[in-house]
């Protein structure tokens, strides 16, 4: 019988988890290519030393050696997930005893959509198969590590959260630009997944301790649980063809003491730590005394990239997406027309909205479909946190499920039924809620009695578990023409909660309009009015000149704007802007590329071939956009996700330009044919397949061999097809050596091409020693090098 006692954890004290399960394989023998997880099922009694001998330094925890054991990465292995994860647990909770185990749980491998193919739904069920069967062996704690993509940490934990009653623990993996690989910065990241209920949050791998200090500062900053961090022993060096890592244990422990100082409460290791690295943690740990780091609670919704953050600046919310009074948007919704709504996102965003509200309530369609499907849509083009506006707690539940990022729910309010159905949502997504001041009773007349709802809300939200910074207060702008003297109570309701409750305050200023001319003086002058009351989020509407030259000059009048920066740089070579229609319909190829609306690029570039010849547009659109925004992700404008969402939208213009031409003549448009290969032994091929997208996209032909490719496979497709450049990925540190084989066969036969290598353990200088011509440390280079090779021909 397995022990499933679920033991209790105290995360106020120290927690030590282990070090490295591959550098301690590497010690035992592991071959390249082999599969470290097979080990639980061919040599567990190697497995079981190494979870001994982490005991036996100290480790309160031990992790499991399932980081690959999900059914994407073990589907042509001889092993099930059952077998992997089972045998891992069995063996790590037979060597623990009373010390406790984590299930350790790593990234699929997979790109999620809109990216790649793997939907939210089947992230869930791959980790949620891996969970069930950890929980029943008897792990203690599960930890999601070495994510660096949001959305999927949000799968797992709530995969691990639905099927299981165990502790959980989430870290991200960051780049040395502060970022993980899709953008996430460090307060995005406590603000989703502190929201989502984990126990604790962290980093782990990709750097080594002395480069994840600013990103544990910016955590510690943010987080209100504790803080979890594995780094890896420094960053990956090369010596005959091994990735190894030289921080030493001793050191290593130095910096675990300077984390621990700044409130770090959870340590361990990640690749190339070993026993002695935890040995050392462990004898520093002894002298220490967990440190309570000081954390202020914040108002914030995110994006997958951007947080934010309310009361700081007066935030904007964008009330376009709605289909009241808009005759066209609600065609629109009818037809399943998305284009027309992801344009009113873009204008809204370019108009310098901060947040967009999203209601697709109509009575003639699926609200829950059409909602579900403009989410996904919206957040894969719009990088800025949605507010998603229904009356329909299934509605909104569906759509904070996968939204990616913290999002605000539109609305809750004071009626006992309506937080019965919503502050579970809220509670259990992690999101914000709009707090309406209307209960049972209608709206209170005065500002007092919109206070006593206010603080029911507050309350009532408190025994679900919400935060009060979680809540914004909407006091309801009620309109002029038929409710005039109640107008200003509104603002002075704004003042009080304010002041009362402390909570952020949000008003639909636009309201206050109906039924009167000249609607825009009314909103602008109620809107003035609200703001020195201290309402932190309109409602409006963005493209209107008149509220958002308000708020820049309430900014300038209440000294928020300092020295009146930003006032001058808006206004002192001002000519007056376009109008909202114009935005829309004059939308030429390049910005739609740039904003990734890939339907829209299809229609324009048929339009385009009309007037001009297909490598005109390949010459004068399609790269200059793509130039563009290669520039804005080299400068950390955009992240990964928006470079693909560009990259595929210029694929649907090569689609009808690559038909054109087959129709057309035997011109060849391609620009020349690229080989790509993840090497022999590893398994790892996003970075490859990032890259291949980029490349086929920019007018190349490539040949992609796969993942675990023989030497000579790489070999015949160069002689075969006559290839002038080979890209050669590895990502494990096990594999690099590979990469070297393959550059000697190709040139051991003579083969008369360019080899360029790129893969996370890569550097320049290794590229050259393995005989590589160049080295691509991300996708737009691997670019930028074709172009140039191809284009001097
Ligand atoms: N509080 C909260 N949410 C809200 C409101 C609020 N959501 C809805 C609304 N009020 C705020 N949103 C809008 C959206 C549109 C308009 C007003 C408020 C509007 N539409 C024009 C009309 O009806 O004539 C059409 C404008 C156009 O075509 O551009 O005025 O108070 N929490």
């Amino acid at each position: 019988m397995v022990d499933v006692v679920n033991k209790k954890i105290n995360f106020n004290d120290f927690l030590l988890f282990d070090g490295a399960m591959g550098t301690m394989l590497q010690k035992y023998g592991i071959k390249r290519g082999e599969l470290p997880e097979s080990y639980n099922v061919l040599h567990p009694e190697i497995i079981e030393k190494i979870h001994l001998e982490y005991l036996g330094v100290g480790s309160d925890v031990i992790t499991t050696n399932t980081f690959g054991a999900n059914r994407y990465k073990l589907k042509n292995t001889l092993y099930s997930v059952e077998d992997i994860v089972g045998s891992a647990v069995r063996i790590a909770r037979s060597a623990a005893k009373d010390k406790l185990v984590a299930l350790d749980i790593g990234p699929i491998g997979q790109l999620m959509e809109p990216l790649g193919t793997l939907s939210f739904n089947d992230a869930y069920d791959t980790f949620a198969e891996q969970i069930i069967i950890g929980a029943r062996e008897g792990a203690d704690i599960i930890i999601i590590e070495t994510m660096s993509d949001i959305y999927e940490a949000k799968a797992a934990i709530l995969a691990a959260k639905e099927n299981s009653s165990l502790p959980v623990i989430c870290t991200m993996s960051y780049q040395d630009n502060g970022r993980t690989l899709t953008g996430t910065d460090p307060i995005t990241m406590v603000n989703v997944i502190q929201s989502l209920g984990v126990d604790a949050l962290g980093v782990n791998c990709s750097l080594g301790p002395n480069e994840m200090l600013p990103i544990i500062t910016e955590i510690l900053k943010y987080s209100s649980i504790p803080v979890i961090v594995q780094p890896n022993a420094g960053l990956p060096k090369l010596k005959n063809g091994e990735a190894f890592y030289d921080v030493n244990a001793h050191e290593f422990a130095q910096y675990a003491k300077i984390m621990a100082e700044m409130g770090v409460t959870i340590l361990g290791g990640c690749c190339g730590t070993t026993s002695q690295h935890i040995k050392d943690i462990s004898d520093m740990l002894k002298d220490l005394k967990p440190v309570k780091h000081d954390v202020k609670k914040f108002t914030a919704v995110s994006s997958p990239s951007l947080t934010v953050v309310l009361g700081e600046d007066i935030r904007v919310i964008g009330e376009r997406i709605n289909p009241t009074g808009k005759k066209k948007l609600k065609e629109a919704l009818k037809n399943n027309n998305l284009d027309y709504i992801l344009q009113e996102g873009i204008n809204q965003r370019d108009a310098g909205a901060d947040i967009l509200d999203v209601n697709v309530g109509l009575p003639e369609i699926d609200e829950l479909a059409v909602m579900v499907e403009t989410i996904k849509e919206l957040q894969s083009i719009v990088n800025l946190p949605l507010q998603i506006d229904s009356v329909r707690p299934d509605v909104i539940e569906a759509a904070v499920r996968i939204y990616n990022g913290k999002p605000l729910i539109n609305s809750v309010n004071g009626k006992d039924e309506t937080m019965e159905s919503v502050f579970p949502i809220v509670k259990k997504y992690g999101a914000c809620v709009i707090g309406l001041t209307i209960d049972e009773d209608g709206i209170p007349s005065t500002a007092e009695g919109r206070l006593k709802v206010a603080q029911k809300i507050v309350k009532r939200a408190a025994e679900y578990g919400i935060d009060k910074s979680d809540i914004i207060i909407d006091c309801l702008v009620l309109t002029a023409s038929a409710q005039q003297s109640e107008v200003k109570e509104t603002i002075r309701a704004v003042q009080l909660v304010k002041n009362t409750l402390g909570v952020k305050t949000t008003l639909g200023v636009s309201n206050v309009s109906f039924g009167l001319p000249r609607r825009g003086i009314l909103n602008r002058t109620f809107l003035a009015a609200a703001l020195t009351a201290g309402l932190d989020a309109p409602i409006l509407n963005p493209l209107s000149e008149d509220m958002m030259s308000t708020i820049n000059a309430f900014n300038v009048l209440w000294n928020n704007d300092i020295a009146s920066k930003k006032y001058i740089d808006i206004y002192s070579t001002y000519e007056g802007k376009q109008t909202s229609k114009e935005i829309t319909t004059n939308k030429d190829l390049k910005s739609i590329i740039i904003d990734g609306m890939k339907e829209e690029a299809s229609k324009i570039t048929k339009e385009l071939l009309k007037t001009m010849t297909e490598m005109e547009v390949v010459n004068n659109y399609l790269i200059p956009s793509l130039d563009i925004v290669g520039q804005k992700y080299e400068s950390g404008e955009i992240f990964l996700p928006q470079l693909l969402q560009s990259a595929d939208t210029v694929k649907k213009s090569f689609q009808i330009i690559k038909e054109r031409m087959m129709a057309s003549t035997e011109k060849k448009i391609s620009k020349g044919t690229i080989v790509l290969a993840t090497v022999r032994g590893d398994i790892h091929d996003i970075g490859k397949n990032i890259v291949k997208i980029l490349l086929e996209n920019y007018g190349f032909d490539v040949i992609d061999l796969g993942k675990d490719v023989h030497e000579d496979v790489v070999v015949d497709a160069v002689r075969n097809g006559n290839i002038k450049l080979v890209g050669l990925s590895a990502l494990m540190t096990t594999t690099v050596r590979s990469m070297g084989e393959t550059i000697k066969a190709l040139r051991d036969n003579n083969l008369d091409c360019t080899v360029l290598v790129g893969g996370a353990v890569l550097n320049e200088e290794y590229a050259k020693m393995i005989g590589a011509d160049y080295y691509a440390k991300d996708a737009t280079q691997t670019v930028k090098f074709a172009r140039k090779l191809f284009e001097c021909e």
